[in-house]
């Protein structure tokens, strides 16, 4: 059974229509992972530049063990936005005795995939699916099995895409919904600049195309005439607000139509699509403790440049 609460189409537009007729220009960020964005944020994962994959993949491959003692047994195991993860599959075989595992996510045809993958892969496993914005409320499903405690996993680091007033709130949420349990979470780390700007401008331009699929998806679902050839990927690190910063930029002094609507863009003139945070271990830590969680165990690649913790609520 799938729990549904989509956003709907009507909510697309109303904050599209919003977002554009702010200044600065913006869209919020969940709406570059529908399935085509879904899939193209795989792509991403998988480019040489970025990182952030390969490197939580090889903390989870070492500390596995630590991270599965901490969960203890029939935990529930929520995924906020859990697209089709292979970091998930290494968790849930590894787990003792999980009570069911709750995956959420605002694709809803890329969530009854994964799901049903699961469910054949692992069929003594209850799997929930919730289609949810997972930044609005709504009530996580109980599973059958008996409940030992909560534990939510966000791995990735998309906490990164929450700005900091949002990425507390969010955090509160999380923990008033896990109390007693806790927050398996990927957090990329500070590091040199050059670094942060190759990840997020790869060779083979995937975040380039993942980033105009916003233009795509309005031009489909909400009759926009974008020109793609008139807007450029533009991503940088702000080292000031410790952010990635990605834009489209208008190429041209230019009038798209959304449905009925005219929006006019100046030449040079930019849609603010993401921020990507980027922290200290300090710093997070004092983001965590402020939602009410207690840093229990960080973990790190010999490098630090990400990092897995595990916060208690
Ligand atoms: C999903 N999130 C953690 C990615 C990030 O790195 O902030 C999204 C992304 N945007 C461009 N590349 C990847």
């Amino acid at each position: 059974m799938l729990y549904d609460f989509e956003p709907r189409l009507q909510t697309f537009r109303e904050e599209v229509l919003q977002g554009l007729q702010k200044s600065p220009k913006e869209l919020p960020s969940k709406y570059l992972y529908d399935e085509e964005g879904s899939r193209l944020f795989e792509q991403i994962c998988e480019q040489e530049e970025y990182y952030l994959t390969r490197t939580e993949m090889s903390i989870m491959q070492e500390k596995l063990p630590e991270m599965v003692e901490l969960i203890g047994p029939q935990a529930l195991l929520i995924e906020y936005g859990s697209g089709n993860s292979m970091k998930t599959r290494m968790l849930l075989e590894a787990l003792h005795d999980p009570a069911g595992y709750v995956p959420i996510d605002i694709s809803r045809v890329f969530l009854l995939r994964a799901g049903m993958a699961l469910v054949a892969a692992y069929p003594q496993l209850e799997v929930l699916p919730v289609c949810a914005d997972y930044t609005s409320e709504f009530e996580i499903p109980t599973p059958q099995k008996p409940v030992a405690r909560r534990v939510a996993y966000f791995p990735g680091s998309t906490i990164g895409n929450f700005d900091p007033e949002p990425a507390r709130h969010f955090l509160s949420h999380v923990a008033r919904a896990c109390r007693g349990g806790g927050l398996l979470i990927g957090v990329d780390l500070k590091k040199d600049f050059n670094l942060l700007h190759a990840a997020y401008n790869d060779r083979q331009q995937i975040t380039a195309r993942f980033n105009r699929h916003l233009l795509v998806r309005m031009n489909r679902e909400l009759n926009a005439n974008f020109q793609l050839d008139r807007f450029a990927h533009y991503s940088f690190y702000n080292p000031g607000e410790g952010r990635i910063e990605m834009h489209l930029v208008s190429l041209q002094n230019q009038i798209v139509r959304i449905g009925d609507v005219d929006i006019e863009f100046k030449r040079g003139e930019s849609i603010w699509t993401e921020n990507s945070y980027k922290y200290t271990l300090e710093e997070f830590a004092l983001l965590a403790e402020s939602a009410g969680f207690r840093v229990r165990q960080v973990w790190t690649d010999p490098q630090e440049w990400f990092s897995i913790q595990f916060l208690e609520a």
